[in-house]
């Protein structure tokens, strides 16, 4: 998108690009507005206590007490006192500078991010069987032309509309589209089969798929023979799924399993076969495995190489993909290196002018870090860049009470969100619209964003808060507040890792329309479509990795009889502090509500608007009836976008996947309560 005007002025316009098509969402039409709020942030803010009212001061009143916060708490505590919280919506030079500055400026092990909790396990089981995470392994227009299409667990009607082209497109080109979702969605009404399991079970689908189609004699033993290893330990797992105990515990019917396996195997033999996942498959404390699950069964199949073929994450956030690269993540360095990789520190230790003993190692998770966030041995202070993480973050009120001990949290935020605003010190930085730099989309193509109006007075951009610390702290001559400095070193940083964008130059993204990672020579393209010939592991051949179906780490019992499911809603962004300030958006959608089949409705004795409380083993959240017959009858769902006693997030619950530290957002148990008044 681009846009034109003089600030007050501002439209948003479409831009003609292959991802979107000419195509926006209805959030992007009215971001707009969110450039000229007058809620902007402006001034950085302060207060001495936080029972006091903030008041506004000077950057340098602000950044002096952020740096003499950092000084005290690391003087009495250690480099580990202090954590950051970075944000998979920052472009990738802030993603990288963010890195930076916690292992060179605080030498720090404690940062993780907000895509812990968004792509993370997808990442983890991707980089486990091919040896990379890059979302998808063709380009997006691919898609339009392919044969069968499975999206396990995405809503892309409300959460990526433009997409949804893409998707029609299969449907159009007379190819089969089929959605595993618990609730019949706006995405799911559009697809040739919906498969309405229950929440948390995946896996086991996953499993049964790849029984049927071995039963069936749909795998390709050639491709297994010759670019796989693994596949007899996966198998003697599979072995034990047949259909009717996959139909008894997924509620799938086994007509329903052959259908889809049929549809997979047919695709392949035609204009090829592609199994998508995001967050309704991926969010659970088995989220790495199901995944896993699911790309056992497209390697069965030998899709991953073919054309249009193969195993796709559909993206998040802003920068779900580029921010996942460069070193937010906590066991990261740039370039989808590893921490804890001899080679990987001297390299980066030497682009950054430290010595590689000085770097940290891994620190814990996003969830772990909140977790520990002002305990006995846990950090004392916290920086957060690009996260609202009090309403995202699961146990809700667990986080807010692990905040409330810090001795200094700092805020960096374009609004006062829920988490600024227990902040001590609020600093407010430029958006989207205002800055320049990169991003990197799903497709793994790097592109440029380019500042298209002037931020407000007073604000800062994120590279240049960072260089102004840096300096406070006595490193100021590695930290540039240069987007194009930063690009050029995260480049150098980056070289021979996983992720190589050291032939990606702003000039060449700019006269190409962007370059796809990996690109370790300006001379050559990057590589638009993987695994052709090979895949980028030690042997060349891609891991199969067996896995099992496991129960939902919260079961239904009598006291939580039903199933809590979370996820997104048109009108609304993520933790809501953007899109709850937009008139016509808030207006769309002004409170949460919680979707309940009507015979659940009848049992419980609620009507359409009657506000219920959604109560877990771990709080509650306040919403309004919503009657629906999309949803399963044993399952209820609820946005997670609002704050306060509307968070649902006070009610989920923080079981984490044991190989990516995915918390199961998208299943607990629950009870519903009457909580007095109606629409
Ligand atoms: N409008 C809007 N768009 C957004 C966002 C937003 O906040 N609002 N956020 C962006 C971001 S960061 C992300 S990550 C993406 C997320 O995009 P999606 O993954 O499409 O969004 P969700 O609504 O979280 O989850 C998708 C679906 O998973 C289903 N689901 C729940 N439990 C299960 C289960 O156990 N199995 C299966 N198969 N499905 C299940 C839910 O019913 C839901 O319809 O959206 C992006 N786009
Ligand atoms: N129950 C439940 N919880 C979930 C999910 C779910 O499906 N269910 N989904 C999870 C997922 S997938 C995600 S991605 C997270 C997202 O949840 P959050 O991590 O809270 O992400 P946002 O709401 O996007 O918060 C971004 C904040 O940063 C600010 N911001 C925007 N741009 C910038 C910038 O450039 N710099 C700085 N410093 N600030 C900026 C915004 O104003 C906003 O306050 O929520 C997770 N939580
Ligand atoms: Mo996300």
């Amino acid at each position: 998108m681009t846009l034109s005007g003089p600030r007050a002025h501002v439209e948003v316009t479409p831009r003609d690009f292959p991802t979107n098509r000419g195509g926006l969402c209805q959030k992007g039409w009215t971001a707009a507005e969110l450039l000229t709020s007058p809620q902007r942030l402006t001034m950085p803010l302060l207060r001495d206590h936080r029972s006091e009212p903030f008041r506004p001061v000077s950057w340098e009143t602000a950044l002096d007490k952020v740096a003499d916060g950092i000084r005290a708490v690391q003087g009495a505590h250690g480099h580990d006192a202090v954590a950051v919280f970075g944000g998979g919506g920052l472009t990738n030079e802030k993603a990288y500078q963010l890195g930076k500055f916690a292992r060179v400026a605080l030498r720090t092990k404690n940062i993780d991010y907000n895509g812990r909790y968004c792509m993370s396990s997808a990442a983890a089981a991707s980089n486990r069987a091919f040896g990379i995470d890059r979302g998808l392994p063709f380009p997006l227009p691919d898609l339009a032309e392919t044969g069968t299409v499975l999206v396990m667990g995405g809503n892309v009607a409300e959460t990526m509309p433009p997409f949804m082209q893409h998707l029609n497109a299969v449907k159009d080109n007379g190819g089969t589209l089929i959605v595993a979702d618990p609730r019949r969605t706006v995405t799911a009404e559009q697809a040739t089969t919906h498969i309405q399991l229950m929440p948390g079970t995946d896996l086991a689908l996953a499993l049964g798929l790849l029984h049927i189609a071995v039963a069936d004699g749909h795998v390709d033993r050639a491709y297994i023979e010759n670019r796989t290893t693994g596949f007899d330990d996966v198998w003697r797992v599979v072995t034990g799924w047949w259909p009717e105990r996959v139909e008894r515990i997924t509620g799938v019917p086994v007509a329903v399993q052959r259908t889809v396996v049929r549809a997979l195997a047919t695709g392949r033999d035609g204009r090829g076969a592609v199994i998508l996942t995001a967050r309704g498959a991926e969010q659970h404390s088995k989220g790495t495995d199901t995944v896993t699950a699911l790309i056992n069964l497209s390697l069965a199949l030998g899709l991953p190489g073919r054309p249009r073929s193969g195993y796709g994450c559909i993206t998040g956030q802003g920068n779900g993909q580029g921010g996942r690269e460069h070193g937010q993540k906590a066991d990261q360095l740039p370039g989808y290196r590893k921490i804890d990789d001899p080679v990987a520190r001297d390299h980066v230790a030497e682009v950054w002018g430290v010595l590689p003993d000085t770097l940290p190692g891994p620190g814990p998770s996003a969830y772990e870090l909140i977790e520990a966030l002002g305990t006995e041995d846990g950090p004392r202070s916290l920086l957060v860049h690009g996260s609202n993480l009090v309403v995202s973050s699961p146990r809700g009120r667990r986080v807010a009470e692990r905040l409330a001990g810090l001795d200094q949290l700092v805020v960096c935020d374009l609004f006062m969100s829920e988490t600024a605003a227990l902040a001590d010190v609020v600093l407010p930085v430029t958006q989207w619209a205002e800055e320049d730099g990169t991003m990197t989309n799903l497709e793994g193509r790097v592109i440029r964003r380019r500042a298209a109006v002037d931020p407000p007075p007073g604000v800062r951009t994120e590279l240049e808060v960072l260089s102004g610390l840096a300096a406070r702290l006595g490193h100021g001559d590695k930290f540039s507040p240069d987007p194009r400095v930063v690009f050029d070193e995260l480049r150098r940083a980056s070289a021979g890792g996983v992720a190589d964008y050291s032939g990606i130059t702003w000039d060449r993204i700019d006269e190409e329309g962007g370059v796809f990672w990996p690109c370790p020579s300006e001379r050559e393209p990057g590589e638009s479509r993987l695994f052709r010939d090979t895949f980028p592991t030690p042997d060349g051949r891609a891991r199969c990795v067996a896995v099992d179906h496991r129960a939902v780490a919260e079961d239904v019992d009598p006291e939580y009889p039903i199933y809590l499911t979370t996820g997104r809603i048109l009108q609304h962004y993520q933790s809501g502090t953007q899109t709850r300030r937009v008139e016509a958006l808030a207006e769309g959608a002004a409170e949460p509500r919680v979707e309940m089949h009507p015979d659940l409705a009848a049992d419980n004795g609620f009507a359409n608007g009657h506000l219920v409380r959604v109560r877990s083993r771990r709080g509650d959240a306040l919403a309004r009836v919503l009657l629906t017959t999309s949803i399963r009858a044993d399952t209820v769902f609820m946005p997670f976008h609002w704050g306060g006693e509307q968070a649902v997030n006070r009610v989920t619950n923080p079981a984490l996947d044991p190989t990516s530290k995915m918390p199961e957002f998208k299943v607990c148990a629950v009870r519903l309560e009457p909580a007095g008044g109606t629409s």
